[in-house]
């Protein structure tokens, strides 16, 4: 099916090896699908039309891998990449899977594990930089607690500053090319995840050695699981020049994490951040952190991928569509009206602003008569996406 909504590199989508890989295991269940061959998925995935592919250390080296086995993996990798044209702009860790991380890795209690997971972590960090990649994404899976009497809180915090702030020296004294996204989840695999919002994260960055090389990738199913709005915490992200990197999927409320098709479920949520990140021209990845139902054979496990990225295309072209709808337009040039006297003596404190603005009669009771519109609004955003206009 080729037409308007062919994915193309130049899109920039980038999936995970562990998404289209995720063999379909589940907590009541074996796994589904065979494991997939990371050079055959650069290639199933080059020729659906993505840019790239992200990892995990050990989605690419087994965990127990020799130096001879890695970089014969690695090499093997390599020309993967060549041969297909596609990109690794991201990598990071696997701190979750080994049983070693059952009480975290860098907030574990036994200092061991936490220097082990340092120790781990330098290395997928040349990994990553060796294969090219310019984000590192920390995900603290397993950094959390189900016995609050088993952590001290405080050092938690301390230590995962710590650790990046390592990372961050590490990066520098290598000359590494490499910003750090950090990756926000409210629980699961642990009862409660430390850092478990975006907003947490957005504070947690401005304690480090080095905030100006740590950003976030907030992901779409972990801020819904947590009861807020996707799209409110990326324009927080991108206003204070954090958004590295993003993890799109769909999730329905109040549920594990589903990680599902783009676009499956929140058709309208998915719009307005498909609208925001193409307004403001963000220069990021499309990145796809998402998977497969456990229903699908490997054929549909690229019926997913394309879905992903043909229903980021088709909101993109809805986007264009509200943006040009002069109905719409209208409403928003009236609901958006400026007053630049007013602006001007909000914007910046000056002891003449406060006098200025104490003179002001506002007259709050006519103020408030003014129907806003948002009605006509919304219902021709629901028209522009079902088609309608
Ligand atoms: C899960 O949402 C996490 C891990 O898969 C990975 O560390 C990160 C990268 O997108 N997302
Ligand atoms: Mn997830
Ligand atoms: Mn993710």
């Amino acid at each position: 099916m080729s037409d308007q909504y062919q994915p193309k590199p130049e899109h920039k989508f980038t999936f995970g090896l562990w998404t289209v890989g995720n063999p379909g295991r589940d907590p009541f269940g074996d796994v589904v699908r065979p494991p997939l061959k990371p050079t055959y998925t650069v290639k199933k995935l080059s020729e659906l039309g993505a840019y790239g592919v992200n990892l995990h250390d050990n989605d690419l080296v087994p965990f127990d891998a020799t130096a001879v086995e890695r970089d014969n993996i690695v090499s093997e990798f390599k020309k993967a990449l060549a041969d297909h044209g596609m990109k690794v702009p991201m990598a990071t860790t696997n701190l979750f899977y080994h049983p070693v991380f059952k009480d975290g890795a860098f907030t574990a209690n036994d200092p061991k594990v936490r220097a082990f997971a340092i120790q781990k972590t330098l290395n997928a960090i040349d990994l990553g930089v060796e294969l090219g990649a310019t984000i590192y994404v920390f995900w603290g899976g397993r950094e959390g607690a189900e016995v609050d009497a088993s952590k001290n809180g405080p050092d938690t915090v301390k230590w995962n500053r710590e650790a990046m702030n390592f990372f961050t020296h590490y990066v520098k004294d290598q000359g590494y090319d490499l910003r750090f996204a950090l990756e926000a989840k409210p629980n699961e695999p642990r009862g409660d995840i430390y850092l478990p919002t975006t907003g947490h994260m957005l504070h947690f960055i401005e304690t480090l050695d080095h905030p100006e090389m740590v950003g976030v990738n907030p992901e779409f199913a972990h801020e819904t699981m947590a009861g807020l709005s996707f799209i409110h915490g990326v324009a927080q992200a991108y206003e204070s020049g954090k958004l590295f990197h993003i993890d799109l999927n769909d999730q329905k409320m109040s549920r594990f994490d589903q990680d599902l098709r783009f676009g499956s479920e929140n058709i309208k949520a998915a719009f307005f951040l498909v609208k925001f990140l193409e307004d403001v021209n963000w220069d990021g990845n499309r990145h796809f952190d998402a998977h497969a139902y456990r229903t699908e054979d490997e054929q549909g496990v690229w019926d997913f991928a394309a879905g992903c990225m043909r229903s980021y295309l088709i909101l993109k072209e809805k986007a264009r569509r509200f943006n040009e709808d002069a109905e719409i337009q209208g409403i928003l040039a009236e609901i958006h009206a400026r007053d630049a006297e007013l602006e001007g003596l909000m914007a910046h404190y000056t002891a003449e602003s406060v006098g200025k603005l104490r003179k002001i009669d506002f007259d709050p009771d006519t103020i408030a008569q003014k129907g806003l519109g948002y009605e006509k609004l919304d219902q021709l955003t629901f028209e522009v996406l079902t088609g309608v206009r």
